[in-house]
Order: C-alpha cells, then structure tokens, then sequence
C-alpha cells in the first residue's frame, strides 16, 4: 500500500473510532475512552483536525477526579464487551463513571506540542483551560504516587503503569494476595488469542488489587499506605518527568510564573530521584518496588525513555546505546517491550516482548534530542515498515513484525501520522 493509501486509512481508523468527541482504542476489545491512548490520538487529529484534537483531551478532562486524578478508563455508557466494567471498580471520584487509578501521564507533553504547532490560533485559550487541571494532576501524581518525596512515581496497579504483564510487575504481583473477588468473566480472550495475553493467574491478581483500593473508597492517601502493589515504574517516571518539562514550557509561554516556580521544584525532585530507579549491574533504569526496595533486574523499553525524559548523563547515553546495539543484533525490529536476553522475555505476549508505536515514537524523540539521529532514525523507519507490513495493528512481533492484539488501533494511526510515515 502506497504511503498516501495508508494516510488514508489511517485518518479513517481515527474517524471511524470516534465515538462523538473521543476515540475509542478500537471496536471490540476496548469500548471506553481510554487515557494516554487518548492523548496520542490527539497528536493523530492534529496532523488534519486541530480542533478535533482539543476536544479529545477535553472530553478527557472533563472525567477528572476531584482530588485531581485523571482516570485509565471513562465508562461514558456501559459496554458488555469489555471487563472489568465500572461495577467492578467501584469509584465516585468525578462526573463521570471511571476506573480508580490514572494511566501515564503524556498530556501535559502533547498539550505543549499542539500550542507549538498551532494553525488556528484558538490553542492559547484551549491551553490556558487545560493548564490548571494539568497541574491538578501533576500535583496529585507527586502527593499519592511519591508520598515518601523519593522523586520517582510509583504505580499501584500494573494497569497504571499502561505496561500490563510487564515482567518486572511479576514478583510484586506475585506477593498479592488473591482475595476479595467475585466469580468473573474475562472478555479479552474472547476477542484476541489468549496466547498472546496475561495469565489468569495475574487477572486474579489485578482485580485483588481493585478490590482493595475499593475497600478503602480509592481514597488516594489510604490508597499509597495500604495498597499491596506500590512500585516505583521508569516509564511513569520518565513520562512524568518530561511532561512536567513541558508543562513548564507551557506554563511560561501562557505567563503564569507562579506555576512555573512550582513546576520547576518538581523537576530538580525528580531529577534527583530518578537515581534510586539505576539498576548498576543492569546499567539501566529498573523498576523498584517500594514496599520491599527490591529493583528489577531486566532492561525493559522504558528503560530508554531515560533521554525523553532529559536526563543528559553521557554515563546513562553510552549505556543505553549499547543495550540498543546489542538489542538489534538479537530482533529484526526495534523496540522490543523487554530485553531479548532476558529469561522473562516473549515475543508475542503482550508488555512480555512485542513493539509498540507510540513507545517507540518517545524513545526515538528522546535519542534525537540527545544527538543521536541515527538511532532516532532506525526507530521510525523500523516503525514505519512493521505499519507498512502488517497495517495497523495494537502491537508487533519485534522479530517477524507480525502484527497481534486489537486491528485498527488509534495510537498505532495516530503514531504513523504524526511521525511514522
Ligand atoms: C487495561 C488500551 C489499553 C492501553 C494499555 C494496554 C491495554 C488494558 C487491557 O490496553 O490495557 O488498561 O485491558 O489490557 O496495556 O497500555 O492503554 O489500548
């Protein structure tokens, strides 16, 4: 298919995916608006529709919790197809019904690029709406997801981090009490191969952990002290810390020095406390799991979002160029979800092995930024020939390229316009 054939489609994806304002990851297996899936089909709409872009991250907003959380989920109506639905979960934090726990937080990050790419000159005014909720969140991700001030966020659900059966959630996961839950019905299976997705065994697992945060009403401070997974993630992390970079970038563009002030208390936090997540024997960033303050032991891709997140460190560069090299000597296409000469990893298993575009879009900016084009480079020209090959697709095998998981994604579209293609 030619490239202007697969702009196309990929415009259509997105259209067809919306359900009136907001865009549904695709039909079937995720039927709600999802956060960061959200986020980056706004960065897709941008390239044809920038109005249309705004408006999905404010509908987006418009599910924000009153303690400033952003939910994973908004269950604007009811959908059978997908579980856990919003009677499982449970809350009562905002207007509409939501999962409880937030999903990584690139928001503030693509707010920014679409006031940097402005053609309609009404993004000051969107921006300057969306700044004080954007704030509201990052200040609840610093009071309930780094309470102890360490610098780094932690997740409480292998469902906040958006990595779900990442193998550095295995052993946290594993100290989790099964306990609490009804009888239930997994509706994932049903539309993919459940090969390809997480064990029953850690379903029984993410929903214990539901039901304990609902036992305490998902009130975010009893939340931090009491809920039985609480680990440190490199992805949110570096998320975080780069959309608060951004936020920054925003915050001073819209002249509101008193957030500005604030903002930029939070990054030098972080950048301190991003040391506690480098793993010296690895010489990556690793997850870290506060309750035991045991780290992980495998390079995962978030790993490399060290640079998206403007850590400058020539140390932590050299190092991640070399697992990159050696990475892509192992696989045909980069970036596996998890380290190829790692015991944990697979190829085909959901956060276990397979490439995704929009993780892929983020570590590439970041090693652009760091003045590496070339390996910039080979990640969009490897993203852009695994859409070519196999379409739009949630995931990929990053050794035959083979395309798994939902067909016509938003973010595998989105990705492809704003930067693959
Ligand atoms: C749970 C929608 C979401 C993504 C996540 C991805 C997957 C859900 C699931 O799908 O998670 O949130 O049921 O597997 O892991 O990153 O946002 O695309």
């Amino acid at each position: 298919m030619s490239h202007s054939d697969l702009d196309k489609q990929a415009r259509s994806i997105l259209i067809e995916n919306d359900q009136g304002g907001y865009t549904i990851p695709t039909r079937g297996l995720y039927p709600y608006q999802w956060n960061w899936d959200s986020v980056f089909v706004a960065l897709g709409f941008s390239t044809f529709d920038q109005d249309r872009a705004w408006q999905e991250i404010e509908m987006l907003f418009e599910g924000q919790w009153r303690d400033g959380m952003v939910p994973h989920i908004l269950f604007r109506k009811d959908d059978p197809s997908y579980f856990p639905g919003p009677s499982v979960w449970g809350t009562d934090g905002g207007a509409i019904p939501s999962s409880g726990h937030s999903q990584p937080p690139v928001a503030a990050s693509v707010v920014n690029s679409l006031v940097e790419n402005d053609r309609t000159g009404r993004a000051p005014e969107h921006a300057a709406a969306l700044l004080p909720k954007l704030m509201a969140w990052h200040r609840w991700y610093l009071s309930y997801r780094d309470p102890d001030k360490l610098g780094v966020i932690a997740v409480i659900h292998p469902w906040e981090s958006g990595r779900d059966n990442l193998p550095d959630w295995d052993e946290a996961l594993r100290a989790v009490e099964v306990r609490d839950i009804e009888p239930y019905e997994r509706k994932d299976t049903s539309h993919v191969d459940p090969a390809m997705r997480p064990h029953k065994e850690d379903y029984d697992r993410y929903l214990s952990i539901v039901a304990a945060c609902r036992k305490v009403g998902w009130d975010p401070a009893k939340v931090a002290q009491t809920c039985p997974f609480f680990v440190a993630d490199p992805g949110v992390t570096f998320i975080f810390l780069r959309a608060c970079r951004d936020l920054l970038a925003l915050a001073e563009r819209l002249e509101a020095q008193d957030e500005a002030r604030e903002i930029r208390t939070w990054i030098a936090r972080m950048e301190k406390g991003t040391r506690v997540l480098w793993n010296s024997t690895v010489k990556a960033h690793v997850a870290l799991d506060e309750r035991t303050g045991r780290q992980t032991d495998g390079v995962s891709s978030a790993s490399f979002l060290a640079l998206y997140a403007g850590l400058r460190d020539a140390d932590i560069l050299s190092a991640l160029q070399a697992h990159f090299d050696r990475i892509a000597a192992r696989v045909r296409y980069m970036m596996p979800s998890y380290d190829p000469d790692h015991r944990s990893y697979e190829p085909l298993r959901y956060w276990r092995g397979p490439v995704w575009a929009m993780i892929n879009y983020m570590i590439a900016k970041g090693f652009a930024e760091a003045g590496d084009e070339a390996r910039a480079e080979r990640l969009r020209a490897d993203t852009a020939d695994l859409i070519e090959t196999s379409g739009f697709a949630e995931y990929f095998s990053p050794e035959t390229g083979a395309g798994a998981g939902g067909g016509s994604f938003s973010w595998t579209s989105a990705i492809w316009l704003a930067w693959a293609s």
